[in-house]
């Protein structure tokens, strides 16, 4: 799992041992020059009071300060109705927490919407049925083809499931085979569903280095490539495919 980086502390462990050093320049300096420079090192010292006692210790700034921004880009487009995913894993340590809300796939027109959906791993997903007619989910881990959990969803009725496990999981109803739907389960928290022509949009990761993985239903239309998000950032072609042709 992600841990927090533990730069940020060492750096206020350092802040005394910066004022003992300017205390002692400044004690040396008044002995040997005397007066004169000792009232211009005591004025050194005095600005230097920040730093003899610093300010009680706030919360860490989360890596998300950063985020100024929109990047935005072109992924392959939808296949059979299903749009590519486009996710951003950081390469260095975030802990952004899980959302507190809850994901939802809903049942109704014999269909699943979203056709795609993404979640963080731990984070709970709701199954509903909001139409007048019975149904059911099944859904399996499309990687080691198990089964996660196999429910009927009565009419109103629904089921909440915490997915911990980050993969890609195949969504169907065993009442209606032409119902189904893609649920991808993240570790990373910069994750976006494109369009049905492959455009993407989404807030501007922190800067850093990043694996982004393109989701597609189409295998040979995924792809992974190490970017580094700058300031400069602003846009990214990530539709493979299109490179090819
Ligand atoms: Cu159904």
């Amino acid at each position: 799992m992600l841990k927090k980086s533990g730069h940020p502390a060492r750096a206020e462990r350092a802040r005394p041992e910066w004022a003992e050093a300017e205390r002692a320049a400044g004690g040396h300096a008044l002995g040997v020059f005397g007066l004169f420079f000792g009232v211009v090192f005591v004025t050194v010292a005095c600005t230097e009071t920040p730093f003899e006692q610093p300010a009680p210790r706030t919360q860490e700034q989360p890596t998300t300060h950063q985020n100024t921004g929109v990047l935005t880009g072109m992924a392959p487009r939808a296949t059979g109705g299903f749009p590519s995913v486009v996710s951003f894993a950081p390469r260095f340590p975030n802990d952004v927490p899980v959302p507190p809300d809850t994901a939802v796939l809903d049942q109704y027109n014999t269909d699943f919407h979203p056709r795609v959906l993404v979640v963080r791993a731990g984070q709970t997903v709701e199954f509903k049925n909001s139409e007048d007619t019975l149904h059911n989910v099944h859904v399996v881990d499309t990687a080691t083809r198990e089964t996660a959990f196999n429910v009927a969803t009565p009419v109103t009725g629904s089921y909440d499931y915490v997915f911990e496990t980050p993969s890609t999981y195949d969504v169907s109803c065993g009442i209606h085979p032409s119902m189904a739907a893609i649920i991808v389960v993240t570790e990373t928290p910069y994750v976006t569903v494109a369009d049905v022509k492959g455009a993407f949009s989404i807030a501007r990761p922190p800067f850093g280095d990043y694996d982004v993985a393109v989701w597609n239903l189409d295998p040979s239309r995924r792809s992974q490539r190490q970017v580094a998000i700058d300031a400069a950032t602003e846009s990214l072609e990530l539709d493979v495919a299109e490179d090819a042709s």
